[in-house]
């Protein structure tokens, strides 16, 4: 396949981010490179069909190839994490959060999540989204002492409060969750349990964390973070949630499914059930534990001490940077990470204390545990020097010259 479009302008585009990409370190955690076969899938002749329905049920003519697909990949998705419902169709993991609060709630009600500043996501009752204005949303956070979900002010909130949905998952909260307890809180709450597994899904798929699936009533996944398919959402339940889930994400949320990226995700479920995938979830998990224990060393302090997951929190207070300095220094070598904000932080969201760093795109690109130690040098050497010019030949553009030699860069 070419990644070439024909249209030079888009074509220069194309160059421009490759060459971005091939010369720096992508430490974006929900980032990863999906496998050639589901590029295939997602430039298939499925992007041209319409397919409003269900397979056996749809709006079009035409759909018997596609329903199969469809078929396909719900049966994959329900192997691979021993699930009894799958919904394949939803477009991104928010859209299969929308689905979600859709199915389990009418607008006004109380939705119990994790700060989005302590390591949410903002589909989990943000006021800028709609989550936060069509719900009431109510925010359980972390313990001042180590940084850990705080699970009895989940219970105290829940049960003064009681939500109609209790969200577990976020974007930068590293340690794993205690299913078995939330399961117990939305029982005493009489409330749905809501595991937005976006970024541990892959974890969950090579058996490096535990499945949500014995105790959620329902479990969202992005398709595109460490799971490596195409992206979109998939939407996993019970059974017994069937019929309202699947109303939920058609006709409620979206129209025409996209039937490309559906038969990506069957192509990425199988590969995830290999033993290939489990070793590189292995390794991102094991190299996110070698990177946060090197930064330690070096004088960095990682949110909770470290890691569980594939991706960890780095407080850069101590280098008297802001989260979005210590990104503008990284980005100067060649290293690409998110601001961030640390929990309690005294600095406004746009500014933050913190940078997330994450490790699944440069442990596809080859780099162990081995080179772990090299790369927190250069995270601390950048983030110690001020940018200077481009091409200085000042530390930013030695280690961005350095890089371009690693398998990753
Ligand atoms: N953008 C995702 C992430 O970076 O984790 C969250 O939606």
């Amino acid at each position: 396949m070419t990644d070439r479009t024909g249209d030079a302008e888009v074509d220069a585009l194309i160059g421009r981010e490759q060459l971005r990409r091939t010369r720096s370190l992508q430490l974006i955690a929900s980032e990863t490179e999906p496998s050639a076969g589901v590029r295939t899938a997602m430039a298939s002749v499925f992007d041209t069909k319409y397919a409003e329905g269900y397979p056996g049920a749809r709006y079009h003519g035409g759909c018997e190839v596609v329903d199969d697909v469809e078929r396909l990949a719900i049966d994959r998705a329900r192997e691979l994490f021993d699930a009894p419902y799958a919904n394949v169709q939803p477009n991104s993991g928010s859209a299969a959060g929308v689905a979600v609060y859709a199915a389990f709630a009418q607008p006004g009600d109380p939705v119990l999540a994790l700060r989005l500043d302590q390591g949410g996501h903002q589909t989990h009752g943000s006021r800028a989204n709609f989550s936060g204005r069509w719900f009431s949303p109510l925010h359980y956070g972390v313990r001042t002492s180590d940084e850990r979900i705080d699970y009895d002010q989940v219970r105290d909130l829940a049960l003064v409060h009681r939500p109609r949905i209790l969200v577990a998952g976020g974007a930068a909260y590293s340690r794993f969750y205690d299913f078995a307890v939330l399961r117990e809180i939305a029982d005493e709450a009489e409330c749905v349990l809501w595991v937005d597994a976006a970024h541990l899904a892959g974890l969950v798929a090579a058996g490096v964390a535990a499945s949500p699936m014995p105790y959620a009533d329902v479990v969202t996944v992005s398709t595109n973070k460490v799971l490596r398919g195409p992206r979109g959402g998939l939407i996993l339940a019970p059974g017994r949630h069937r019929v309202v889930l699947d109303k939920a994400v058609f006709p409620f949320v979206q129209g025409g499914t996209a039937m490309n990226a559906i038969a990506g995700k069957a192509v990425a479920f199988a590969e995830a059930a290999t033993p290939e995938f489990a070793a590189y979830v292995r390794t991102a998990v094991a190299n996110a534990a070698a990177l946060s224990a090197a930064l330690t060393e070096r004088g960095l302090r990682i949110v909770s001490g470290g890691t569980d997951t594939h991706l960890a929190v780095v407080d850069v207070t101590s280098l008297d940077l802001t989260g979005v300095e210590a990104q503008r220094r990284l980005d100067a070598a060649g290293i690409v990470v998110d601001k961030a904000v640390l929990p309690f932080d005294t600095r406004p969201v746009s500014q933050g204390s913190a940078v997330r760093i994450g490790t699944p795109s440069v442990t596809l690109a080859g780099l162990g545990t081995q080179d772990m130690p090299l790369l927190a040098d250069w995270i601390v050497e950048a983030l110690r020097s001020p940018v200077g010019s481009r091409d200085d030949g000042g530390p930013h553009a030695r280690i961005r010259g350095q890089i371009t030699d690693l398998p990753a860069g």
